[in-house]
């Protein structure tokens, strides 16, 4: 650090150049990200309320009702209103406090959580993390978790199962119904993460879409994680946990017991926490309301569809499986597919590389223009591969 500060003009005039050459999402480069711009509403909320840390939310008790009222929407919006959780930093601790909980309300000594061969790497930070084994089974070819693998892999020492209500590669959803059924008839704690679908799934299937059953609606079901600052539009840090009720937040909760602002209880994994990420969200929940998600997500699918029919007209390229949601898997069983995702990345098209596809996310900020040069680039690129 230097001695003497220099003026806030030429900090903001530095930054501004810093950053320039990154990728911004309304340039509709960024296509394979699950992240998206912040709705202007949320970004005035969000600056607004900087100061306010929930980790001593005995200070700010108003904001603990807003949160209080953040989870009652989005549990119903789950088919719970007895859903109790937080907002938290992201699909990581959301998974997180799920395996914690699902930890400490186990007596097994050797814990094992069964979930499928998709499910996302924040699982392994936490397995990690809490001294839990992982075992991964296969999909079936939708993709899906194999439900009877799931149920061989069922021992003693099982605490859990986790499922997924759409997959980070694909966005396709478990046959979270079997699961729950398997986690009642063996009495164990079902996960589902849904921090990308939970806010698509439930406005799909509002529009007539075919979504199966994913959320507390099913008995088996003890926890989901939603996360608002990828299809919530809200900014980041917001991740959602949701528990099925009270008892199973308490697992992970603790007292604190000498903060200015009163005995209080954290059940989060991070003490300091940002109350405005709360508030940004309740704040885009009011305003958006079902109409808004729905009309965002109508938007997304329509382009989604469009890139869908369209990858397969070009020579070599076809989709993994017919999209869920917002999300497409493109390959090819002629071209090398990192080959493909190098030249697009030459061409600044931000895309995920999975082993065997290129993974496509048709964010809110991803307009039919993007879609149609990004289709142009693809054309010339299997041109230039000899297609
Ligand atoms: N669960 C699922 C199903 C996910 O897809 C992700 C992240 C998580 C949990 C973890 O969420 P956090 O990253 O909020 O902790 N999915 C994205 C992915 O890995 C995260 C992401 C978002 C990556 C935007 C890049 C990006 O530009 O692809």
């Amino acid at each position: 650090m230097q001695n003497k500060g220099l003026s806030q003009n030429l900090v903001l005039k530095e930054l501004e150049s810093r950053l320039r050459n990154d990728f911004a999402y309304d340039s509709g480069k960024i296509i394979g990200s699950m992240c998206t711009c912040p709705h202007p509403l949320a970004r005035k909320v969000y600056n607004r309320f900087l100061d306010i840390n929930l980790g001593d939310s005995g200070l700010f008790p108003a904001v603990v009702k807003l949160e209080k009222e953040t989870i009652h929407m989005l549990g119903t919006l789950l088919s719970n209103l007895e859903a109790s959780g937080h907002i938290v930093t992201g699909g990581t601790e959301a998974n997180t406090l799920a395996l914690w909980a699902a930890k400490k309300l186990s007596k097994k000594k050797q814990c094992e959580v069964i979930m499928p061969a998709s499910a996302h790497y924040s699982f392994d930070k936490a397995a990690d993390l809490l001294g839990l084994r992982i075992v991964r089974v296969g999909l079936n070819d939708g993709f899906q978790v194999d439900v009877e693998a799931v149920k061989k892999a069922v021992n003693l020492n099982t605490i859990a199962i986790v499922g997924i209500a759409g997959t980070t590669g694909l966005g396709v959803v478990d046959p979270i119904s079997e699961l729950s059924k398997i986690a009642v008839e063996n009495d164990l704690y079902l996960h589902v993460d849904a921090a990308f679908g939970g806010f698509v799934l439930s406005f799909l299937k509002e529009l007539g879409f075919n979504v199966s059953d994913f959320d507390f609606a099913l008995p088996g079901v003890c926890s989901i994680t939603i996360d608002p600052h990828k299809m919530g539009l809200a900014p980041i840090p917001a991740g959602g946990i949701l528990f099925r009720n009270e008892r199973l937040r308490k697992a992970v909760a603790w007292n604190v017991s000498y903060l200015a602002g009163g005995e209080t209880e954290q059940a989060t994994f991070v003490g300091t926490r940002s109350g405005t990420s709360v508030i940004a969200v309740w704040a885009l929940l009011k305003h958006l309301g079902r109409e808004g998600y729905k009309r965002i997500v109508r938007r997304c699918m329509r382009l989604t569809e469009k890139l869908a029919e369209e990858i397969p007209k070009i020579k070599g390229l076809d989709i993994v499986t017919e999209p869920t949601m917002n999300i497409v898997g493109l390959k090819s069983e002629v071209f090398d597919i990192r080959q493909i995702a190098k030249e697009l990345r030459f061409r600044k098209w931000a895309v995920s590389l999975f082993p065997n596809y290129i993974r496509i996310v048709v964010m809110p900020h991803v307009r039919k223009h993007h879609i149609e040069r990004f289709i142009e680039d693809l054309k010339d690129i299997i041109d230039k591969l000899g297609g």
